[in-house]
């Protein structure tokens, strides 16, 4: 399995899979939730209404429509308030999941957003230990994806995973 941290914006990635940091609702919002729906054009809401939401921890996928992505992964990650509801636990479940979902799908390639840590508020570095832990782990019992693409926005997210992928 391959794990690599790049920089840039998760709506051009040429990957079988993008997962995209959603709400419950499906129903599109800000952050990188806004720039997929822009992205991928107006059938992705049709296709996420019909989905009737998604609960905190969990995901669903739906087509990646106009992007270069063949699927959509929608994980909601939890709000942090201060650490003591599940948090964490609830973020691995994200990323989880949605590498569970990319299996069924036959997807070898995914690309995940920092989870949670723009208008959700998850300290990022907390966060992306989570990330690649989760990731590594849930890995070893799949035989897809092989290839996995942490997708930060920021230097400061970038540097944070790169401490934690040496020589990747
Ligand atoms: N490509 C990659 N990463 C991006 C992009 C992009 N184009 N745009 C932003 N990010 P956020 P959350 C990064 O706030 O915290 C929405 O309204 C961003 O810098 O998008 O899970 C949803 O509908 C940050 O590192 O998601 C929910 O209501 C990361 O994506 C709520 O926000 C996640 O930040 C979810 O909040």
């Amino acid at each position: 399995m391959e794990l690599k941290a790049i920089r840039g914006d998760i709506t051009r990635l040429p990957v079988d899979a993008i997962v995209n940091a959603a709400n419950g609702s499906l129903l599109g919002g800000g952050g990188v939730d806004g720039a997929i729906h822009r992205a991928a054009g107006p059938d992705l809401l049709a296709a996420c209404a019909a989905l009737g939401g998604c609960p905190t921890g969990d995901a669903r996928a739906t087509p990646g429509f106009r992007l270069p992505a063949r699927w959509i992964i929608h994980a909601v990650g939890p709000r942090w308030r201060g650490g003591g509801h599940g948090e964490s636990a609830l973020l691995a479940g994200c990323y989880r999941r949605s590498l569970e979902i990319a299996a069924g799908l036959q997807a070898r390639s995914i690309a995940f957003p920092c989870i949670a840590t723009g208008i959700y508020g998850f300290p990022a570095g907390a966060a992306a230990e989570i990330a690649v832990a989760t990731v590594r782990a849930t890995l070893a019992a799949l035989p897809l994806p092989r290839e996995v693409l942490f997708c930060c926005f920021s230097a400061g997210d970038l540097a944070l995973y790169e401490a934690l992928l040496p020589g990747a």
